[in-house]
């Protein structure tokens, strides 16, 4: 798989590109990051990439220029993707569809913006990070990166795979815990140190359950009903009223055992 990633900031990306995870995979020949600096198909004495936006007003806009020259020189992989808040919030299906490509690229926005000729006869989509406003695009790039990368076959080991159906099965991850057992007085489960393989599975899937519906209720209710495993799961642990705050937000209705009473 190749990425492509046009900016004026080529270190900031290339550095991070070179490290961790990502660094070994390119290594190895598993994903080719193609950094390209905007500036250096520029022309002009100063290599200019900006100037002040037609109409007046503050700020600078991305000139086309420069990003219709390196997408001709360079003919990076398609979509051409631009990273800004207006774009199809990205999430990890949006990072399975992109690593599923032979190939994409990345145009980091600067300034208030690139020109609008860009965005309507350049680009193929645009991807959003989150609402939140960056001064540029290479950190919402970095994320890409990283997110699209560990789901390439042979970037990560087995762990990772099956992390990744972890929260495709749309739950939270449940709690880990390290050597020592008892640390400053706060103890590891004693089903985590008991050797029953099947009991600790059961112990995880009821906690992955528990701690969904307490942070993020909307994926337990994506989630769906509880299966007959769930149930078990949740009772062997004593979590009767997590299964009926489940039941009841997928429902819609109140469980018979957790109705208000009536009055008479
Ligand atoms: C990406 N969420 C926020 C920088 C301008 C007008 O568009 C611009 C976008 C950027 C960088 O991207 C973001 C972003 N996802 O701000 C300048």
């Amino acid at each position: 798989m190749r990425i492509d990633v046009l900016t004026i900031f080529p270190d900031m990306v290339e550095d991070f590109a070179a490290r961790s995870l990502l660094g070994k995979a390119r290594e190895r020949r598993l994903i080719d990051v193609r950094v390209h600096d905007l500036r250096s198909v520029t022309t002009d004495p100063h290599h200019s990439v900006d100037d002040a936006p037609f109409g007046g007003g503050a700020g600078m806009v991305l000139a086309p220029e420069p990003i219709f020259a390196t997408v001709e020189a360079v003919e990076p992989p398609r979509p051409l993707l631009y990273l800004g808040p207006a774009g199809r919030r990205f999430d990890q299906e949006f990072a399975r569809e992109l690593a599923a490509l032979d190939g994409f690229s990345m145009l980091c926005g600067r300034y208030e913006g690139v020109d609008e000729r860009v965005r309507t006869n350049l680009i193929d989509g645009e991807l959003s990070i989150g609402d939140y406003v960056l001064s540029g695009g290479e950190v919402a790039a970095m994320v890409v990166l990283e997110a699209v990368s560990r789901l390439i076959p042979g970037v990560m080991g087995n762990a990772a795979s099956a992390d990744d159906e972890s929260f495709s099965a749309g739950l939270l991850e449940y709690p880990h815990y390290t050597r020592p057992a008892d640390f400053r007085g706060f103890a590891v489960p004693d089903v985590l140190r008991s050797g029953d393989h099947a009991r600790v599975a059961r112990w995880r899937r009821a906690q992955s359950l528990a701690r969904t519906l307490a942070s993020r209720p909307d994926l337990v209710l994506a989630h769906g009903p509880l299966s007959a495993d769930d149930r078990r799961a949740l009772r062997e642990h004593e979590l009767h009223r997590v299964e009926a705050a489940i039941d009841e937000l997928v429902t819609g209705h109140s469980a018979p055992g957790n109705a208000p009473r009536q009055e008479p």
